[in-house]
């Protein structure tokens, strides 16, 4: 018996050789990852000329040590295939001559190959080792993506191999400044029955592997994002404000007027659209870009297997726990050194205490104690799924000791608030070369230092890449009031959306900690400022929906991630809007009559929504 399950043990090695042997085609050309600044083809008295090849490339997400998939990409004629596909990029007026040959054995369906704005639905398929050759005017000014299938499916349906067949299509107005920087997002999805494999990349790379950008204090800084993977992302920039000047869908274009440009710190991208943004660095360090959906931004499972994981991150390893959307930006000091800060008045100084709360729900309590304001402490709340909200005043110096009595490191970071690199709070990331952002590891504290420069809604939450602190309440709503100015909780509304796990369900969407919040009055005639945050996990499309008899009432948005609507962009609309994951909203609601109405909250993923309910009552 003992010899036969040797036998096996020996047969079994040997097949696991033989599939190795198999696997290692070392035929297979290298994927190359496409830093989307040089243009494929010849561009000649305005017509390009480009030939294209589908062929199927071994692809690295990481470095060429690592872990890869054998994938199919577009490459030029000649050249290894890329990821994403070679960049189409021509000024308006352009005639494009595109021959496409399919090496593969499989058909391939191709979009996007036409004139834009282009109709989604017309395609090119070529059979087996089919060319193609095709002439069309490049069309109007914008940025678009061409992709393709080999199991003749739609964007969203495209699985594993088929994944990296995108590319990106730029037609550049005349006098446009060409200094931008385009990042195609895709994602690598492969579903079996027993595992999924997620794979995200930008411009064919995983962090910590994807370009590391590098910008000049003050340097105008021009960036496209083009989603081809088959979900939905919410990116977001640390400690600076973005401007998107222009979305698309892939096929179709359109420029903001300079009034209508929305400002934020985190931009909603669905699959197949793309939007530009600018935006300035106006402090020195080292920041990021990325999606904020936990599973997006999350080192890979698949390439990461959680035995091959250390136990715990070296906090000065800063690709520990991160991976996928994620950009690395540096920003040089400078040639004139910014001013000091004139401190006149000592600093403001808050305690946030992370502890535990061994086997419950939550695993994290946290309180906020400030020293002019007598403890509650003794008053015993009951441990919530929502951090306390922290109240500061614009312009105030501010120091902010976080201090770690759990059993496991984490990282704060100040969302949306404009601050210096150091207090970000990106463990071994955020800081300068000289000093990085420690994890505070259990038993330490961490003073952050802020001055936040703008009033408005902002979020804290743990930046450890952990989904267990995340859904166990390590984060709550940041709130900057005016010099001078009382918060009224009377007249200004919190509301936090998070994920809580609850035995038996699983997880749950809550509000403010709860998947059941209690009825909410408010009084007739009344004007309520409701704050809006959304800190799920990886809920890149809630929805906030204000019901009162089945159909929406009228709000007014009046500031979106912190930042103040213009005025041109103030209006009352139908109280139902997507708050992707690290956004936040504030909103103006008055109701002249007595009335029940629902704050509706769903996700696609929950089949149940959570619902605030808001009971308006008439003032005697
Ligand atoms: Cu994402």
């Amino acid at each position: 018996m003992r010899h036969l399950s040797r036998f096996g043990i020996v047969l079994f090695l040997l097949f696991l050789a033989a599939s190795e042997i198999h696997a290692e085609n070392p035929s297979l050309p290298l994927v190359m990852a496409n830093d989307n600044r040089t243009p494929a083809g010849q561009l000649e008295n305005g017509v390009l000329k480009l030939e294209l090849e589908i062929s199927q490339g071994r692809w690295y997400p990481e470095d060429e040590k690592g872990k890869y998939r054998d994938a199919y990409a577009f490459g030029e004629k000649g050249r290894p295939p890329q990821s994403s596909g070679p960049l189409i990029r021509v000024p308006q007026g352009t005639q494009i001559r595109v021959t496409i040959h399919n090496t593969l054995t499989l058909a391939v369906k191709i979009h996007g190959l036409h004139a834009h704005p282009g109709d989604p639905n017309e395609t090119v398929k070529l059979q087996p080792g089919e060319t193609r050759e095709l002439e069309f005017p490049a069309g109007g000014p914008g940025a678009y993506s061409y992709w393709g299938t080999t199991s003749d499916t739609s964007l969203k349906g495209r699985r594993a191999a088929e994944t990296l067949l995108s590319g990106a299509f730029i037609v550049d107005a005349p006098g446009m400044p060409e200094q931008d920087r385009i990042f195609v997002l895709s994602v690598w999805l492969k579903v079996d029955p027993s595992e999924v494999e997620l794979i995200p990349s930008i411009n064919g790379k995983s962090w910590p592997y994807t370009e590391h950008l590098t910008y000049k204090m003050g340097e105008a800084t021009h960036w496209r994002v083009i989603n081809t993977s088959d979900d939905p992302h919410a990116m977001h920039l640390h400690g600076f404000y973005f401007t998107v000047n222009a979305v698309g869908d892939g096929e179709h274009y359109e420029r903001y007027s300079e009034q209508q440009q929305p400002k934020g710190v985190t931009e909603f991208i669905e699959p197949g659209h793309v939007f530009e943004m600018t935006w300035t660095p106006e402090r020195a360090g080292n920041w990021l870009f990325h999606c904020h959906m936990m599973m997006h931004m999350s080192a890979p499972a698949a390439l990461h297997p959680k035995e091959a994981q250390p136990v715990a991150y070296s906090e000065h390893d800063h690709s520990g726990g991160m991976g996928g959307l994620v950009i690395g930006i540096t920003v040089l000091p400078g040639a004139v050194p910014a001013a000091p800060s004139v401190v006149t008045k000592a600093p403001r100084k808050l305690q946030l205490v992370i502890s535990e709360n061994p086997d419950k729900v939550p695993l994290y309590q946290l309180q906020l104690n400030d020293p002019k304001v007598p403890s509650e402490s003794d008053k015993k709340k009951p441990p919530s799924l929502l951090g306390p909200p922290i109240l500061l005043v614009r312009g105030e110096q501010t120091e902010i000791e976080v201090k770690n009595m759990t059993s496991s490191p984490t990282a704060i970071h100040w969302h949306g608030i404009e601050l210096e690199s150091y207090y970000d709070g990106v463990a071994g990331w955020t800081g300068s070369g000289q000093q990085t952002t420690p994890a505070i590891a259990p038993g330490t504290s961490f003073v952050a230092h802020m001055a936040p420069p703008r009033t408005g809604t902002f979020i804290y939450h743990t930046h450890w890449h952990d989904q267990q602190q995340l859904e166990n309440g390590v984060y709550g709503p940041l709130i900057v009031l005016e010099p001078g100015q009382k918060y009224d909780p009377e007249h200004d509304k919190t509301f936090v959306f998070g994920i809580g796990r609850y035995a038996p369900f699983g997880s749950m969407l809550i509000v403010n900690g709860t998947p059941e919040p209690d009825p909410m009055e408010l009084k007739t005639g009344t004007r309520y400022r409701l704050r809006l945050i959304n800190i799920t996990t990886n809920e890149s499309d809630l929805r906030v929906r204000l019901e009162g008899e089945g159909a929406p009432v009228q709000w007014k948005v009046i500031a979106s991630d912190g930042a103040d609507l213009p005025a041109a962009q103030l209006k009352s609309s139908a109280a139902d809007m997507g708050l992707t994951v690290g956004s936040t909203r504030d909103v103006e609601y008055e109701s002249d009559r007595e009335e029940h109405v629902e704050m509706r909250i769903s996700a696609p993923g929950f089949e149940a929504l959570v619902m605030q309910p808001l009971d308006v009552v008439s003032v005697k």
